[in-house]
């Protein structure tokens, strides 16, 4: 049979036409916050795509969608081998991050099919609801809801930074489902994604096979403080939410300078209130972010964050109270899986090199019920959740070549 390539200029189309969707003005990126209007839109366009490719399209009740496609020769009671990703984003994200696994699954059925190629296996391409996490937690949501790791009716119940609830937010778009959860178990999950980080580009590698994933531990705090005149109250007397937050802030920054080796942490997100000029804030609300290859050098960092936040408590005379917002250990995915992609970017004549990721994926969380594996591409300076974000066609086109052949020997290609 011919060897089959993707055609990558239409992929670099469908990113370029669903990057309309919730464009930043002025910049390459988006900003589409899960079931948002424009995540919504967004949906929509996806989905035509995959009718078009003549897919089979379920959504569930949490709003992840499915297109499932049966090639001329495959036995459709068998397990789909699935691919697919994410196509919210941050607020001020990029339009490769999680669109280009969405989209790249769209091109390998379509690439198949249009040589008149099967598959043993159907092939399925989905799309899970607030991968990002960014607006209602925990990241990973919707794969989590799927794959029966999150109580649906807890999801669909969860309130967004926005004060908004999931539930009605899917309404509002339009996307609660009826398909149950948890979903089809796929034979397999490949997800293909961008590095979001600087290791391949620095070591001028094409493809990045993923091994693992690094655990991820976000919380978020709020401190109870008092209200006060920014002019006449004595520092002696300040019980000031704002201080200790920037404190915090600091702590995180600095126990993970100490820790060193991969451990990294973020405070992302504070919220001050009154949030005035001349009133001592009582109260302040943020998000730590904490993560490392290693559970254990995790839960160390987690336990020096809460001895930090008693001890500051008890000398500014402030309350403090933490709510964890996500927490995944960190994840190895099937070596088996792994092999196979790096023999395969190897057999296409492209550079290889294993490697972890430092960000969270809906494969981590399919890798509960399914050999899962991921593809990796260069970041331009290894930037992401930025609306600079940018993979070349030629990086992208060799990604998704990888997908195409990594399907096709687990889906078990055929005429
Ligand atoms: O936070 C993450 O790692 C992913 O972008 N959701
Ligand atoms: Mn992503
Ligand atoms: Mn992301």
């Amino acid at each position: 049979m011919e060897q089959l390539h993707i055609n990558g200029n239409r992929l670099w189309e469908r990113l370029d036409d669903l990057a309309q969707i919730g464009a930043i003005a002025g910049t390459q990126g988006n900003s589409r916050l899960a079931l948002t209007e424009e995540d919504g839109q967004a949906r929509d366009l996806v989905i035509s795509w995959m009718r078009e490719l003549e897919m089979e399209v379920t959504v569930d009740g949490i709003g992840n969608v499915v297109g499932l496609w049966n090639g001329t020769n495959t036995t459709e009671s068998l397990q789909p081998v699935m691919t697919g990703s994410h196509i919210d984003t941050v607020r001020s994200g990029g339009r490769f991050d999680g669109n280009l696994g969405v989209l790249a699954g769209l091109e390998v059925v379509q690439t198949i099919a249009e040589h008149g190629h099967s598959t043993e296996h159907p092939i399925a391409v989905g799309f899970f609801t607030g991968e990002e996490g960014a607006r209602f937690a925990p990241d990973m949501l919707g794969s989590l809801v799927y794959v029966g790791g999150l109580d649906i009716e807890t999801a669909l119940n969860s309130i967004g930074i926005d004060g908004k609830k999931l539930g009605d937010e899917l309404k509002r778009i339009g996307y609660c489902g009826t398909a149950t959860c948890p979903g089809i178990v796929p034979k397999a999950f490949i997800e293909l994604h961008i590095e979001q980080g600087p290791v391949l580009e620095t070591s001028g590698i094409e493809i990045g096979v993923v091994e693992s994933v690094q655990g991820i531990s976000w919380t978020e705090l709020t401190i109870e403080g008092q209200a006060n005149h920014a002019g006449t109250t004595p520092m002696t007397m300040r019980r000031d939410a704002g201080y200790v937050a920037s404190r915090i802030s600091t702590f995180v920054r600095e126990i993970a300078t100490q820790i060193g080796g991969v451990q990294v942490g973020t405070v992302g997100k504070i919220d001050l209130h009154p949030n005035l000029v001349n009133v001592v804030a009582s109260r302040a609300t943020l998000t730590v972010d904490l993560r490392n290859t290693s559970g254990e050098i995790l839960r160390e960092a987690e336990d020096y964050l809460e001895e930090f936040c008693k001890e500051i408590a008890s000398k500014e005379n402030v309350v403090i109270t933490s709510k964890s917002l996500a927490r995944f250990e960190p994840v190895e995915f099937s070596e088996e899986l792994v092999n196979e992609i790096s023999s395969i970017a190897s057999g296409l004549g492209l550079s290889t090199q294993r490697m972890t990721s430092g960000a969270g994926h809906d494969a981590q969380i399919l890798a509960r019920v399914c050999p899962s594996a991921m593809i990796f591409v260069p970041s331009k300076d290894g930037l992401s959740h930025n609306p600079a974000e940018y993979t070349s066609l030629e990086e992208i086109s060799a990604g998704a070549n990888v997908l195409l052949h990594s399907i096709l020997q687990v889906a078990g290609e055929c005429s």
